[in-house]
């Protein structure tokens, strides 16, 4: 039997070269149109209208798919911004990331990452003792891209989501995310809240603690987020790192636990 072949489908939304929005998929054959379709309501529902959207649709010849479960989820439900930063930092400091560069990352996501002011369409990546960043491009950051629920995982990951009130897609979509992040090799943790005015949820995710989400990091109206991939800088091997986030494709073919936190 020969393997279906497995399609890459991203899409990016900018408007006067600012990022608006952006997603990534996995799909067979059939579903690809489908996706374009929904990728394409996604970049037209975002507040700003886009002036540009790319929709890149690719095959994976060859490349093999990485199979992984999904990052157990724990959602915290404090109630302020304090409270969610405080517990937060201690996760983050647990994991041996120096005060600095802790710092550092908050300030950088508090005021946009971008040299430029904004938001960054990637990740930044800190080594973990200096808060020194060591993504390439820091205006754009590094895409993480080629990652998806496995059909079946979707279907479970909605219904356990949905049990513990979960149901926006952007929950889905992060845990997608940290879980191919969590594998990358090289990275101690993630540090993430959304972009979106209207969304304040955000997440610390490591292989060793799951997803662990908090409801509120920011304020409601504040448009500025981004992602931080901590490492250690010392002992960082950069190009499997890279090549792994941006191409390795991965599926999330079995699903962890979601549970509220006690
Ligand atoms: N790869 C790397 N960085 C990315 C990617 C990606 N594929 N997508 C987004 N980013 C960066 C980019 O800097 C964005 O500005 C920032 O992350 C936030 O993106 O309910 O919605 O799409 O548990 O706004 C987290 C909480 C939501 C979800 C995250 O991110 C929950 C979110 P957004
Ligand atoms: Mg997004």
């Amino acid at each position: 039997m020969t393997t279906p072949l497995l399609y890459s489908i991203r899409m990016r939304a900018s408007a006067a070269s600012h990022h608006i929005s952006g997603a990534e998929r996995l799909s067979d054959q059939e579903r690809v149109s489908i996706i374009v379709q929904e990728l394409m309501t996604r970049a037209l529902s975002r507040g700003a209208a886009p002036d540009r959207i790319v929709v890149t649709v690719e095959a994976l010849k060859g490349a093999s798919l990485r199979e992984l479960r999904s990052l157990d989820l724990t959602a915290s439900a404090a109630s302020d911004i304090a409270d969610c930063r405080q517990a937060a930092r201690t996760m983050l400091l647990s994991f041996g990331i120096s005060p600095l560069a802790i710092e550092a990352a908050f300030q950088h996501l508090d005021d946009g990452p971008a040299p430029s002011g904004g938001n960054m369409r990637g990740a930044m990546i800190m080594d973990a003792a200096s808060g020194t960043r060591l993504e390439p491009d820091h205006e754009r950051g590094v895409r993480v891209s080629r990652f998806d629920w496995s059909d079946a995982a979707s279907g479970e990951i909605d219904r356990s989501l949905a049990r513990i009130n979960l149901t926006h897609f952007r929950t889905k979509e992060a845990l997608a995310l940290a879980t191919k992040v969590a594998y990358a090799p090289g990275i101690i943790a993630e540090l993430c809240w959304s972009d979106d005015s209207t969304y304040t949820a955000g997440y610390i995710a490591s292989r060793a603690t799951g997803y662990c989400r908090y409801p509120c990091m920011k304020e409601k109206g504040i448009d500025r987020g981004g992602r931080v991939f901590f490492v250690r800088g010392d002992k960082l091997d950069k190009d499997p790192l890279l090549s792994f986030l941006q191409y390795d494709p991965v599926l999330i073919t079995s699903v962890g636990s979601c549970i509220m936190s006690p």
